[in-house]
């Protein structure tokens, strides 16, 4: 029994991350900042009394780290959105470089990338430009088809991950306008 109270407290810190991930990326992006700030405050004061409740009763000495920053072991540099304000393209060219922090470390490379639209889960894939996913500098590239989206702007998050199971995210704002705006703009 107490083991699975365990796995369960566990479970519940493990949510409480991604919790806290979720809105400090819809804080990052300004949505809601007096409610997200509460909601952050809140549900995760919340987990964290759960949790210690759980630990206590478990009664196993076990020391739980409920909200674990883990140290990302790569980096995205030069990330840029093409173009941007898209005026009226129907696909927009993500570029970034991407690079592991302890490349003399054995086997360390980026492994693989991907994107994703804020507030959204979608994953959209991304590839390096010479092909292959096997180095510890790489230079990330991906098309997102925005022809769908109405105008607006978003931000894109760009996801990499390494060889031993680094990773690293940065995101780039995306302003969605009409085909009008180009003549404007030239
Ligand atoms: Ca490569």
């Amino acid at each position: 029994m107490a083991r699975v109270r365990n796995r369960f407290a566990e479970d519940l810190g493990k949510l409480g991350n991604k919790l806290l991930g979720f809105l400090s990326k819809m804080e990052n992006q300004g949505l809601m900042p007096g409610v997200t700030s509460w909601l952050k405050v809140t549900i995760l004061g919340l987990i964290v009394s759960s949790v210690t409740a759980l630990s206590l009763h478990a009664q196993e000495p076990k020391v739980l780290c409920y909200i674990a920053i883990p140290i990302p072991e790569a980096e995205i540099s030069e990330l840029t959105a093409s173009p941007n304000p898209a005026a009226g393209a129907d696909t927009v060219v993500v570029k970034a470089k991407a690079s592991v922090v302890d490349p003399d470390l054995d086997s360390n490379f980026i492994s693989s990338a991907y994107l994703q639209f804020a507030a959204d889960t979608i994953s959209i894939p991304a590839w390096t430009s010479d092909g292959a996913f096997d180095e510890a500098e790489e230079d990330i590239e991906a098309r997102v088809y925005i022809g769908d989206m109405e105008a607006c702007t978003t931000w894109v998050y760009l996801y990499v991950n390494t060889s031993r199971h680094g990773w690293a995210e940065q995101c780039v704002q995306l302003i969605i306008t009409e085909p009008d705006s180009t003549s404007e703009a030239e």
